[in-house]
């Protein structure tokens, strides 16, 4: 359970653009497995993955649902005739190599598929196989994760140039005291912290410390390192099974010291392949034959997570539905993801948290111990709530 909301700080911004449809990208160098993995995500072989680097040229997206308990005992207690997960949008983007943001390799339009995505899973291969061609020679993640970061941070640095001097051409008759030339050189001002965080911090945006004022800047510029990065390490099936490979230390070292608090999930493309190849019924018996299980679902939840996303439930003999919305959202624009109508006639929700509900065993029982709550417009959304919209006609 949330604790109790202390008097409201100034909320803090989030990185970002605003939205309930946000998507994550899976981002890499030539053949680390990004397709492979995407496959398996979306379980159709879309006949992308293939043994020569820049397989994937168009980006292909894909709904995963985001496997949620919550979501399947509410199924289980309603019985509804459908059932709808929430789910997490993911886009399969061509490799990236050394040099892309100079327009090496498929360079300039891969960055402008990263530059449409909201969060990043990163694929980094830390599997040995002769027969795939490694685009650097050999296997080596850190060097391979530096080349990641270097190129989109250098992308970002030209990005926040050309912003700077635009600024400052149109900024260069700010002689005066009026607020729209303060505000100008208030903006001015962060853009050039922005260019510290990058150039001489050598940090990613996202690691730098923002006010909600800066934080408003940083989004209208769109940065390639101000997304979430969710570190998918491709493991041998082998090393993944007995949880041992030699760069996993060094990786997670890198990661500490580079962008510290950054998820690492370890999986194996291989792995996940074979299962996604059998029959839903015989996955268990595989995973248990194996002496290990599929990292699908962790993945989509860290994904799910790192975008800043939570759900809320609808419940019905017809219908049990997660709706996916940014942490922070109030009811009205909650009620507004089902239908505009909700949120432009929005007059309350009937509001009870899953925990309660679980507790207490049916809605009944919740509505007597006084826990099925009216709450107006100011209400904020929280993880797992269960609402029943009212609106007027
Ligand atoms: N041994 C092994 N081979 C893999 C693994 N993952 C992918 N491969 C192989 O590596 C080759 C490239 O895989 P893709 O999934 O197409 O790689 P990609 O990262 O999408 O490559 P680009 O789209 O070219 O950037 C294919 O031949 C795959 O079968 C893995 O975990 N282990
Ligand atoms: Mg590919």
């Amino acid at each position: 359970m949330p604790p109790k909301k202390a008097p409201e700080k100034e909320k803090k911004s989030v990185l970002g653009r605003p939205g309930n449809n946000l998507k994550v990208g899976i981002v890499g160098l030539p053949n680390v497995g990004k397709s492979s993995f995407f496959n398996a995500l979306s379980k159709t072989d879309l006949g992308k993955a293939a043994n020569f680097p820049y397989a994937t040229i168009n980006p292909e997206e894909a709904r995963i649902p985001v496997p949620d308990a919550r979501f399947d005992w509410l199924c289980e207690t309603y019985k509804p005739v459908s059932k709808v997960p929430a789910f997490l949008t993911c886009i399969d983007i061509a490799g990236l190599t050394a040099g892309a943001s100079t327009g090496a390799g498929l360079g300039n339009a891969f960055l402008s598929h990263v530059r449409a995505v909201d969060g990043i899973f990163q694929v980094v291969r830390a599997f040995d196989d002769s027969e795939v061609t490694h685009v650097e020679g050999d296997v080596d993640p850190l060097r391979d994760m530096e080349i990641i970061q270097t190129e989109l941070r250098l992308k970002d640095i030209e990005w926040v140039e050309k912003s700077l001097d635009q600024h400052k051409k149109s900024g260069r008759a700010l002689g005066g005291s009026s607020l729209a030339d303060k505000a100008r050189k208030e903006e001015i001002a962060t853009i050039e912290k922005i260019y510290k965080v990058l150039t001489e911090d050598q940090k990613d945006i996202r690691k730098g410390d923002w006010t909600n004022k800066e934080i408003d800047v940083v989004n209208s510029l769109q940065l390639l390192t101000a997304k979430p990065v969710t570190y998918l390490v491709n493991l041998s099936e082998r090393d993944y099974i007995r949880k041992k490979n030699k760069w996993l230390p060094k990786i997670k070292g890198w990661i500490d010291e580079h962008n510290p608090g950054d998820p690492l999930i370890p999986f194996s493309v291989a792995l996940e392949e074979r299962l996604a190849l059998l029959p839903e019924e015989e996955r268990a018996d595989a995973e248990k034959e194996a002496g290990a299980q599929s990292a699908l679902g962790k993945i989509t939840q860290a994904g799910y997570a790192s975008l800043d996303l939570i759900r809320y439930f609808t419940c019905g003999p017809d219908e049990v539905r997660a709706w996916t919305i940014r942490r922070g959202t109030k009811a009205p624009q909650a009620a507004g993801v089902i239908h505009t109508d909700f949120e432009n006639k929005f007059v309350c929700g009937e509001i009870m948290s899953y925990d309660d509900l679980k507790e207490h065993g049916s809605e009944p029982a919740v509505k007597a111990a006084g826990k099925l709550r009216q709450q107006g417009k100011p209400y904020e959304m929280a993880d797992g709530d269960i609402a029943y919209w009212k609106s007027g006609a």
